[in-house]
């Protein structure tokens, strides 16, 4: 921190370095000189400030990445295949500026179905997108560009970062109720409401699965009743699918929401990452796909998709495309995939049984139920941002301050010192 307030000072002319005041102040004042530092990232942020932190007990259940149950990230058995027979055999050129023809192929069939006729009718505009931030960014500059006076919905709450994308598209948002604090469950009256009171013809942002904060799907008859409500209101559903196989274990269960709103007719927008269900974080891997009335429209609006992707960063990278393609268009390796998919996915749910467990035998007076009816990666614990802070400044452990547990980092190792130190300090609310 001192060394930042040391930098603004010097820019801002008040501390000079000896060269800089023979100089004189005037002719070296930048023109950023008034940048102030931005606001920390509320999840990336916690991640520097425990990768600061040199305690031994420090536990990072922060950012959504899986780890294994020694608290170490994974590289799945099907990526180290995958990249065994990339190796030395292509060539590194450029990707088309749409991004792998064969990756996106098999990424619609994991969205939209394997046999889904939408694709067999090329109804499908779709390209490479760097993962699912990118994928959401190149679709809110898309609705920017194609209808600029539209506003986006976004669900309260939300992974903090869909704010600033569609910010920084620039596309007003409003805001949908989603969540009961109180229930700690799906606010489904509110929710509707809003949709029904929503001017006509508005964009809605949907989490396909595993919603991110709360861990709070809408079962399949509720999103019935949220596809048949879009239809009458002439709604735009644009799908969030960043866990894909965390909610249930199976990535084609978490596809059921798309494919209700599949059957009833909607065109739809969807944004695919790969970074969790194949842990590609780092490759920035992920689709995003429009969903158009006709083949030709289909080709227009992808030939638009790709010149937005131009200007921005040309074309996709190339070597998670060849990941995810290898994989999904290898049956054993599909299949390998499935059952690592799961794995995660029930190490998770076990870590979840055994925080509440924990957390009742140290004889809480608070109800844990919500930590294993919650699914996905995240639990929302209720846990206030002064608990929160009290969690990291006494026991070391770091979480995003509304409270949200990444799942993915507890482990058989850190879940009684978790339980224990969550104890602490809410036994007294
Ligand atoms: N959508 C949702 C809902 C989401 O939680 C994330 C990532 C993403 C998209 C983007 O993931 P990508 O790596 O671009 O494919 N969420 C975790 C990481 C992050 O904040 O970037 C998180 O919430 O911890």
């Amino acid at each position: 921190m001192a060394a930042i307030s040391r930098e603004i000072l010097k820019r801002r002319g008040i501390l000079r370095s000896p060269v800089m005041a023979t100089i004189g102040a005037r002719s070296m004042a930048s023109w950023f000189g008034h940048v102030e530092p931005a606001a920390k990232d509320p999840i990336l942020g916690v991640t520097e400030a425990f990768l600061a932190d040199p305690s031994p007990d420090k536990v990072n259940v922060g950012v959504g990445a899986y780890r294994d149950d020694n608290g170490k990230p994974v590289v799945l058995e099907c990526v180290r295949e995958a990249e065994r027979r990339i190796a030395g055999n292509l060539n590194m050129e450029y990707l088309p500026m749409g991004g792998s023809i064969k990756m996106i192929e098999e990424s619609l069939k994991l969205a939209y179905g394997e046999d889904s006729d939408l694709i067999k009718e090329k109804r499908i505009a779709a390209v490479q997108a760097l993962s699912g931030t990118g994928a959401c960014r190149l679709f809110a500059d898309f609705q920017k560009r194609f209808l600029p006076d539209t506003q986006i919905y976004i669900p309260i709450p939300t992974w903090a970062n869909h704010h600033n994308i569609w910010r920084d598209a620039c596309v007003p948002q409003r805001t949908f109720r989603y969540y009961h604090p109180e229930t700690r469950g799906l606010d489904f009256a509110s929710m509707m409401d809003d949709i029904k009171n929503a001017p006509n013809g508005s964009f809605f942002l949907l989490h396909a699965c595993a919603h991110n904060p709360t861990g709070v799907d809408p079962s399949e008859e509720q999103w019935r009743e949220i596809s048949y409500q879009f239809k009458v209101k002439n709604h735009f559903p644009f799908f969030d699918m960043a866990y894909q196989g965390f909610a249930s274990g199976d990535p084609n269960r978490d596809a059921k929401a798309i494919q209700i709103f599949l059957e009833d007719g909607h065109l739809i927008g969807c944004a695919q990452s790969y970074a969790k269900n194949m842990g590609l974080y780092g490759q920035r891997v992920g689709c995003l796909s429009i969903l158009c009335e006709d083949e030709l429209q289909a080709v227009a609006v992808k030939s638009q998709l790709q010149q937005l992707a131009r200007p921005m960063y040309s074309n996709p990278p190339i070597h998670g495309a060849l990941v995810v393609s290898i994989i999904l268009g290898d049956p054993e390796l599909k299949s390998l995939w499935l059952k690592e998919v799961k794995g995660m996915a029930d190490r998770i749910i076990g870590m979840r049984k055994a925080l509440r467990e924990k957390l009742e035998k140290l004889g809480s007076p608070l109800s844990w139920e919500h930590i294993t009816n919650q699914i996905g990666m995240f639990c929302y614990s209720g846990m206030t941002p002064e608990q929160v802070d009290r969690l990291t400044d006494e026991f070391h452990i770091y979480m995003t301050r509304n409270g949200r547990i990444s799942m993915a980092g507890v482990t058989t190792g850190n879940v009684g010192y978790l339980a224990n130190a969550i104890h602490e300090v809410t036994k007294a609310s």
